[in-house]
């Protein structure tokens, strides 16, 4: 998977290739980034890339031609990608959609700054935008790097075996179950004792009846789109009645 990104601060992006689990996926070549700087485009002498806003207000914002000609350099440098833009009105990210983008082969994301770009640039050059959630920040480059992050961790190969057995609680649309290590008590709290039982499938049962509690207490709007076998439709009516008690 490649990632080509058009910024203004291209080295912030790159950190996110240079740790973990993204580094190593850079080093076994299984994704690649490349950055594009718009002001690497700009024509005049100064490297402007903002301009004041028409019709007045504080701020700046985006010019189109620097972006236009970043943007249109990256879909030249290999085959033909949608360029994304990271907007607060865009379409919310999720696990799905994540999957959905780590299907394709390239994708070009558009960071903004300033009080935004020029309208005329979504309109002649972006397919699709999309939100990492509703906030306004200081520009796209975190939520672009939190696109990379999700989607990457979905590339075949990137995660090993065990790793991508863990990520099966939250690709099964619930949370994750709580997780201990050693010590085996912590000012005096000691570890769940069926986890060192020994009981492989009693672990399982357990950990996915954490899961599905965590969820039915933080988070049941996530239930609503669940498949729950029979007797895990016991267990949450159960405790509907408990609560009601
Ligand atoms: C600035 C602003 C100021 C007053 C009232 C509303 C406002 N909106 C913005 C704004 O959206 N600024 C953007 C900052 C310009 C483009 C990049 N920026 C950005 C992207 N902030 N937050 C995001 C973002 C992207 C994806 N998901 C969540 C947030």
């Amino acid at each position: 998977m490649r990632f080509d990104v058009v910024t203004l601060f291209p080295e912030m992006i790159r950190t996110l290739f240079e740790h973990g689990v993204v580094g190593r996926a850079a080093d076994s070549g299984r994704v690649r980034l490349e950055t594009w700087n718009p002001r690497d485009y700009a024509t005049d002498r100064h490297g402007t890339v903002d301009d004041r806003p028409y019709g007045g207000g504080p701020g700046m914002v985006m010019k189109v031609e620097p972006a236009r000609t970043a943007i249109r350099a990256a879909r030249e440098a290999a085959q033909p990608a949608p360029v994304v833009y990271l907007t607060p009105q865009g379409r919310p990210l999720t696990s799905g959609v994540a999957a959905e983008l780590a299907g394709r082969e390239r994708l070009i994301l558009l960071c903004g700054r300033y009080e935004g770009v020029d309208e005329r640039l979504i309109e002649l050059e972006v397919d699709e935008e999309l939100s990492v959630g509703d906030y306004v920040l200081s520009g796209g480059e975190l939520p672009a790097m939190v696109v990379m992050d999700a989607v990457s961790r979905l590339v075949p190969g990137v995660l090993g075996h065990e790793e991508s057995a863990a990520r099966d609680s939250f690709a099964g649309g619930l949370l994750d179950w709580p997780h201990y290590t050693r010590p085996e008590v912590v000012d005096g709290r000691p570890v769940p004792e069926i986890l060192t039982s020994g009981d492989h499938g009693a672990v399982e049962q357990w950990r996915r009846r954490q899961a599905l509690e965590k969820t039915w207490i933080k988070r049941p709007d996530l239930l609503e789109h669940q498949d729950l076998n029979e007797k895990e439709q016991a267990m949450i009516a159960a405790w509907s009645r408990d609560q009601n008690d």
